[in-house]
């Protein structure tokens, strides 16, 4: 009996040590964070959650005070809109590779113009690109996944995405899937209007309005621009922004400037609206 408790101990003793993403719950049982797999270490957090003044609706938002306040004017975020909770699950670390491990998926490098473009097996995008990003990398040397999804492939996966259900007249769906690690993130860059939500991971977004030139090189990365440039700015009306967990959604209005940044390794899904 004594033995078995010793072992017990033993066990539970090197499943904490040997997993360094252990949160503790309420009632003190060690327990794996809620990551889908898409595991970050807690040395790999270079961006921390940040302020929100961005508006924040929830799903009692109706489509016309979405067409009144926020469609053509203002971005908001809107908290528990859908659940995609199934979709979450499909997009696991686990399920992704069994699913898509072997598919070509397209990279876009991760600066404001995203020209270069690099092919790459899924598998290997996970185990070779999903790492925190380095602070001398720039822009256009880091890839990122997002967009580009080959549609037949990743059709089944797409269709179980329950889009936010707000709409713009005359504009039609297009989704965009990604994924990336710690740090990673789109430096600003403007285009039709839409939605992005994040879900796993928590992702900051930085946005001004379209008659505001934000201070920012194309090519360096929101990483950088996050540690040396936004601690300067003290107080800027123009400058809104949040920090988007899952079940969260923001929308971006026609040809605001936005920019993102991963916080975590994070999965996330854009809804593009075009006419
Ligand atoms: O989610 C991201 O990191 C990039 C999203 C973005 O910039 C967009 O949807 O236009």
């Amino acid at each position: 009996m004594l033995l078995v408790k010793i072992l017990n101990c033993l066990i539970l003793f090197a499943l904490v040590v040997g997993h360094n993403n252990l949160n503790v719950s309420e009632k003190g049982i060690f327990m794996p964070e809620d990551d889908g797999g898409w595991l970050t270490n807690p040395e790999d957090r270079i961006a921390q959650p940040g302020p929100c003044n961005i508006p924040v609706e929830d799903g009692s938002l109706t489509q016309d005070e979405f067409l009144e306040r926020y469609a053509y004017h203002y971005p908001v975020v809107i908290r528990d809109a859908t659940n995609n909770q199934k979709f979450r699950s499909l997009t696991q670390r686990p399920s992704l590779l069994e699913g898509y491990g072997h598919t070509t998926v397209r990279l876009s490098s991760a600066n404001s113009y995203s020209y270069s473009k690099r092919d790459v097996t899924f598998y290997e995008y996970c185990s070779n690109h999903v790492h925190p990003q380095k602070l001398s990398t720039l822009g256009n040397e880091t890839f990122y996944f997002f967009g580009d999804n080959n549609h037949d492939e990743w059709q089944s996966l797409l269709e179980m995405y329950r889009q936010p259900p707000y709409t713009l007249p005359k504009h039609f769906a297009a989704l965009s899937f990604g994924l990336a690690g710690p740090g990673t993130g789109v430096p600003f860059h403007f285009h039709g209007p839409g939605f992005a939500e994040t879900l796993w991971g928590r992702k900051r977004w930085f946005m001004y309005p379209p008659d505001v030139n934000p201070n920012f090189h194309p090519n360096r990365t929101t990483l950088q621009w996050y540690v040396e440039d936004y601690p300067k700015i003290t107080d800027d009306p123009n400058l809104l922004e949040c920090t988007l967990s899952p079940g969260e959604v923001i929308y971006f209005p026609d040809k605001w400037w936005h920019a993102t940044l991963n916080i975590d390794s994070s999965v996330f899904i854009s809804t593009f609206l075009s006419p």
